[in-house]
């Protein structure tokens, strides 16, 4: 590999799959500069001590505990099942998706105790098991590397176990969702021995801080609007009061602009209040980060 020893952080990402534009995008809103990286192995970045490494997302959970890269972005669905001796850092809050049981519609799975003694066909064999054993299931796996939701067609299995996330590709396929046995999204891993190391724990400290702002940012909105000045205390009560809201005289002097930062989805539990009060104007606006 290109690049090795520049005192950079190496970050495995996916090279070409549902986690890459995402994973490149986080990069972006933390202020982390990537060029060319098309085509590349390695590409490092212009304005953050850091070097992205492309590969298949199967392959990251290894290298990370390998030491080939010292921190990578996967599904938390692949690291449990590689078992790899990594940590996991913090949640990233995208590539959401289930590992969920299936089955035909003359096959019914109401409960778990419905897979005894029958075959299930999977590309997560390790999940499948550990959850089998927990729940004192004896069933075959079957054991597949993809398109595992034609295995009860084929007759090669009674059931799947896959993820899911709209359902589409189930429904395609004729089979229905029974019950999730794991809940996936991306995360970001570290092995142990890269944590100790100063230097890189330092440049991995600067990088959390700044995926933590985003993600508070992702929870939050930018509100501003024009009040009535006589409604104004009845919607300062209304507005969440962990930081002060700024309020902003107008030319009109009847009306005042009220700013705040809320949660995403709390306007719509207040819109029809503030509307009431005589509020106009009314802005939601992203934020892209969050400094604490
Ligand atoms: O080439 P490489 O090995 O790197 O990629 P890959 O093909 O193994 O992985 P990829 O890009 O498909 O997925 C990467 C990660 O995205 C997975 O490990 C999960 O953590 C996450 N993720 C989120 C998903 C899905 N959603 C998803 N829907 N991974 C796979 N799927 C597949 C699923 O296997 C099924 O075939 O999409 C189909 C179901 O989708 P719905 O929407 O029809 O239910
Ligand atoms: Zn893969």
């Amino acid at each position: 590999m290109e690049n090795n020893n520049n005192g950079n952080l190496k970050l495995a990402i996916q090279k070409k799959g549902r986690l890459t534009e995402k994973s490149l995008e986080l990069l972006k809103l933390c202020g982390i500069d990537i060029e060319n990286y098309s085509e590349r192995l390695v590409v490092s970045s212009q304005n953050f001590p850091i070097d992205l490494l492309f590969l298949r997302d199967d392959d990251i959970p290894e290298y990370v505990q390998d030491g080939v890269a010292d921190i990578g972005i996967v599904g938390e669905n692949v690291v449990r099942e590689k078992e790899a001796q990594i940590e996991v850092l913090e949640k990233l809050g995208f590539g959401k998706c289930k590992i969920m049981m299936a089955h035909p519609q003359n096959m019914p799975l109401n409960d778990p105790k419905d897979l005894n003694h029958k075959t299930i066909a999977t590309s997560y064999p390790k999940i499948l098991r550990e959850y089998l054993q927990t729940n004192g299931l004896n069933s075959k796996i079957i054991e597949l590397s993809g398109s595992v939701e034609i295995a009860p067609s084929l007759g090669v299995a009674d059931f799947i176990c896959d993820i899911v996330s709209t359902g589409n590709t189930l429904m395609m396929n004729k089979l229905k969702k029974g019950f999730a046995i794991f809940e996936s999204q991306a995360v970001l891993i570290s092995a142990e021995k890269t944590i100790k190391d100063q230097e890189k724990s330092a440049i991995i400290s600067d990088l959390v801080r700044r995926i933590r702002s985003v993600q508070s940012a992702r929870r939050s909105r930018y509100l501003m609007m024009n009040v009535p000045k006589e409604a104004l205390p009845k919607i300062m009560h209304l507005l969440p009061s962990l930081r002060s809201p700024t309020v902003v005289p107008l030319a009109d002097e009847t009306l005042v602009a009220v700013h705040a930062v809320i949660p995403a989805d709390y306007i719509w539990s207040i819109v029809d209040v503030l509307k009431q009060e005589g509020a106009s104007g009314i802005l939601l606006l992203p934020i892209e980060n969050m400094i604490p």
